[in-house]
């Protein structure tokens, strides 16, 4: 069954927190680059470097921040900051996931307080409304309780998607991620997210962090899927470098 259509968006994804990395990755046109600052080495000044950065990287494509956590205080610094996006990790409640879209928009949607540090990168915000419009929050399902309340969750007014994170959900369900990826039943875990998310009218986004998965991904029906990352990219390189210099 494939589902896809061709419109689906491939991202890159950047752990290394290195404004140079993420230009070279953006040099290659991706659709949509993510700075981890969960499990990646980013923290508060690589990720302003990188930000400003790639505002001025050839063909600018929107840059999300994955957050260490959903706490108002993480989400308003790194909007603040600029970010396109947010991907907040470990959502397991509609409750949890409407505190975390509030703490993204201004009143009277949401609570988050005003800064306009923004001028910083040299866009001012023109209205709150507008500043709330640009903002996209996706809410990371990744556990067995997410699963469980992924329709509540995707209800969430101000969510722009779902984002799965097959590593720490398959870990949850006490299976593996292939076996996940495999399993394509109306009611399997990954349809159901997709399933959920197209239903409230959100995107479905994931991690799949090699190419193989993210083709997966697409057919599956998710409609942008972080393709690879700049670590995987690294090692695989420098293991092709070295096996080609032992063969030869
Ligand atoms: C996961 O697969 O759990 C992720 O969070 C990807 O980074
Ligand atoms: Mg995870």
């Amino acid at each position: 069954m494939t589902l896809h259509t061709e419109s689906a968006s491939l991202g890159a994804w950047s752990s290394l927190g290195e404004p140079h990395v993420v230009l070279s990755l953006l040099a290659a046109r991706p659709d949509w680059v993510v700075l981890d600052a969960q499990h990646g080495a980013f923290d508060g000044s690589s990720v302003r470097a990188a930000l400003l950065a790639s505002r001025h990287a050839p063909g600018r494509v929107p840059v999300w921040v994955r957050t260490p956590d959903g706490s108002p205080s993480t989400l308003g610094a790194v909007l603040d900051m600029g970010a396109d996006g947010v991907i907040v990790p470990m959502v397991e409640s509609a409750e949890q996931a409407r505190a975390i879209t509030a703490a993204c928009m201004y009143p009277p949607q949401g609570s988050r307080s005003f800064g306009p540090s923004t001028l910083l990168s040299g866009e001012a915000i023109t209205s709150m409304a507008d500043a709330n419009a640009a903002v996209a929050v996706s809410l990371m399902i990744e556990t067995a309780a997410a699963l469980e309340d992924v329709q509540r969750i995707a209800a969430t007014d101000g969510a722009e998607s779902l984002f799965v994170g097959p590593f720490d959900l398959a870990a949850s369900l006490g299976t593996t991620v292939d076996a996940l990826l495999a399993d394509d039943a109306p009611d399997a875990p990954l349809p159901r997210v997709v399933e959920a998310a197209h239903t409230a009218g959100l995107r479905a986004r994931g991690f799949a962090g090699g190419l193989e998965r993210a083709l997966r991904m697409r057919e599956l029906g998710f409609d942008a899927v972080a393709g690879f990352t700049d670590t995987s990219l690294i090692q695989a390189g420098a293991a092709a470098a070295v096996a080609q210099w032992r063969e030869a």
